[in-house]
C-alpha cells in the first residue's frame, strides 16, 4: 500500500493572519514528513471539487467563496497514521469547541474561519493530494547544512 498521506491546507484566514509558520511548525515538531508544499489561489472549480461531499449543505457557497478569497498554503504530510493524527492536531471543526492545544482551539474563533484543513480519511488523503501537483520530485536527496 502507498504511504499514508494527508492534505493539509492553511486557509486564507491563516495566511492573512500570518499563521503559516505556526501551523507548519506544529506539524514539523510532531515529526511527520513534509513531501510537498505550495502556495496558490484555489480556482473555484477545484474548491468545489475539493469540498464536493458538502455541496448540498447550506454553508457550501460561503465556504467556496472563502476558500477562493485569497492565497492558501497547501502541503502533503506523510507517515503511518498521519491522517488521524493531523485531525487531532487540528481540532474540532468549530474553533469554539476545539480543545486548547489544537490549532483551531488555540488560533481560531469561527467555524467559517477555522485556519486549516486536514483530510478526514486515508482515501481522501490520497484523493486530495492528487488534486494538485504537490509532491516534490527528488525528496530523497539529502542536503547538508555545512557543505
Ligand atoms: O473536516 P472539517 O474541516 O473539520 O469540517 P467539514 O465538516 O468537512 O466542513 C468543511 C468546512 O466547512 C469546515 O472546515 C468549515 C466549513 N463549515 C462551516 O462553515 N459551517 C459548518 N456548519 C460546517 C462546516
Ligand atoms: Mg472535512
Amino acid at each position: 500500500a502507498p504511504v499514508e498521506k494527508s492534505y493539509i491546507m492553511i486557509k486564507p484566514d491563516g495566511v492573512q493572519r500570518g499563521l503559516v509558520g505556526e501551523v507548519i511548525g506544529r506539524f514539523e515538531r510532531k515529526g511527520f514528513k513534509l513531501v510537498g508544499l505550495k502556495m496558490f489561489r484555489c480556482p473555484r472549480q477545484l474548491a468545489e471539487e475539493h469540498y464536493g461531499e458538502l455541496k448540498d449543505r447550506p454553508f457550501f457557497p460561503k465556504l467556496v467563496d472563502y476558500i477562493t478569497s485569497g492565497p492558501v498554503v497547501c502541503m502533503v504530510w506523510e507517515g503511518d497514521g498521519v491522517v488521524a493524527s493531523a485531525r487531532k492536531l487540528i481540532g474540532k471543526t468549530d474553533p469554539l469547541e476545539a480543545d486548547p492545544g489544537t490549532i483551531r482551539g488555540d488560533l481560531g474563533l469561527h467555524k467559517g474561519r477555522n485556519v486549516v484543513h486536514g483530510s478526514d480519511s486515508p482515501e481522501n488523503g490520497l484523493r486530495e493530494t492528487g488534486e494538485e501537483e504537490l509532491i516534490t520530485e527528488g525528496m530523497n536527496v539529502s542536503v547538508t547544512a555545512n557543505p
